[in-house]
C-alpha cells in the first residue's frame, strides 16, 4: 500500500502532493513501482495536528479518488474517520476505508455496512492531539488485540462481511517506543488469527528513535521493519518508499517459494 498524503502539514511528505497534478503523478509512480493499493489521506493524524473540517477533507480527497479509482489498475483506499467523507469516497470509487478510529465515529459503521467497500480497523489510544503524552498499557499486545477483535465483531454485527475486514495495531498511535517494539515482536498474536493484518511503520518515529535518524534517512529502517512485519504474517504494508519495499518483499516471496 503506497501512501499518498494530501495534507499540507503531513508528517513525512511535508505536503508535497497537495498540488493535485503532482499527487496524481505520484500515485501512478507508486503503482509503477509495484504498489497494489494506494491510500489517500486528507486528514493529518500527526501527534498534535489540527483537526481538518469535513468540507476541507472532501475538497482535498474526493477529486483524487474519482481520478485514481477510474485511472489506476489497483484499488484506492481512503484514510478517513468521517462518515460523510467515507460515503463520498465510496461513491467516487474507493474500495477500502482506512480508519485510524476503527469506525467508532457515529454513523461510520453504517456507511461501510451500506456499501461493498472493505475496511481497515486501526488501534489508537487517545486522540491524535494528545495520544503521545503518556501512553500506558498493562499488556499492550493483549489490549490492542482485544480492541481490534471487538471492533471486528462490531463490524460483523453491523453486516460488514468477514471478507471485507482488515486489522492494524496502529504503530505510533498512543504508543511509546517500547510499546511499538513489543507489538512488532509479538505481531504473530495478531496475524495468527482469522483476520488479515495491515501495518504502517514507514518513516515513523520508532524507526528514527531506534536508529537515531531524521525523517529523510529512515528508508532502510522502514524497509527492514516492513519485511519483518511481512515475515511475521502481515498481509499489507503501508509505505512511502514503494520500490524499495517491493524489492525486499520479493526476497521474502522467493524464500517462501523454496522447497
Ligand atoms: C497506520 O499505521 N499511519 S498516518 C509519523 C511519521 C511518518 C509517518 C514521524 N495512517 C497509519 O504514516 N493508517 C497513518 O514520522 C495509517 N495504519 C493505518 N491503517 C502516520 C504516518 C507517519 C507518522
Amino acid at each position: 500500500m503506497g501512501v499518498l498524503n494530501v495534507t499540507p502539514d503531513s508528517f513525512s511528505d511535508g505536503g508535497r502532493w497537495i498540488e493535485p497534478a503532482a499527487a496524481l503523478e505520484h500515485a501512478y509512480a507508486m503503482v509503477e513501482a509495484g504498489a497494489a493499493l494506494i491510500d489517500i489521506g486528507g486528514e493529518s493524524t500527526r501527534p498534535g495536528a489540527a483537526e481538518v473540517s469535513e468540507a476541507e477533507e472532501l475538497r482535498r480527497v474526493i477529486p483524487l479518488v474519482e481520478h485514481l479509482s477510474a485511472g489506476l489498475a489497483v484499488p484506492v483506499s481512503v484514510d478517513t474517520s468521517k462518515p460523510a467523507v467515507m460515503r463520498a469516497a465510496i461513491a467516487a470509487g474507493a474500495g477500502l476505508i482506512n480508519d485510524v478510529r476503527a469506525l467508532r465515529a457515529c454513523g461510520a459503521l453504517e456507511v461501510v455496512a451500506d456499501s461493498q467497500a472493505a475496511v481497515c480497523l486501526m488501534h489508537m489510544q487517545g486522540e491524535p492531539r494528545t495520544m503521545q503524552q503518556a501512553p500506558a498499557y498493562a499488556d499492550v499486545v493483549a489490549e490492542v488485540r482485544e480492541f481490534l477483535l471487538a471492533r471486528a465483531a462490531a463490524c460483523l454485527a453491523a453486516g460488514i462481511g468477514s471478507q471485507r475486514i482488515v486489522l492494524d495495531p496502529g504503530f505510533g498511535f498512543g504508543k511509546t517506543l517500547t510499546h511499538n517494539l513489543s507489538l512488532l515482536r509479538h505481531l504473530d498474536a495478531l496475524t495468527g488469527g482469522q483476520w488479515p493484518v495491515l501495518v504502517g511503520l514507514s518513516r515513523k518515529s520508532m524507526i528514527g528513535a531506534v536508529l537515531d535518524l531524521p525523517l529523510e534517512r529512515r528508508v532502510t529502517g522502514s524497509v527492514a521493519a516492513a519485511l519483518l512485519a511481512a515475515a511475521a504474517g502481515a498481509r499489507i504494508v503501508r509505505v512511502h518508499d514503494v520500490r524499495e519495499t517491493v524489492e525486499a518483499l520479493g526476497i521474502l516471496r522467493a524464500v517462501r517459494a523454496a522447497p
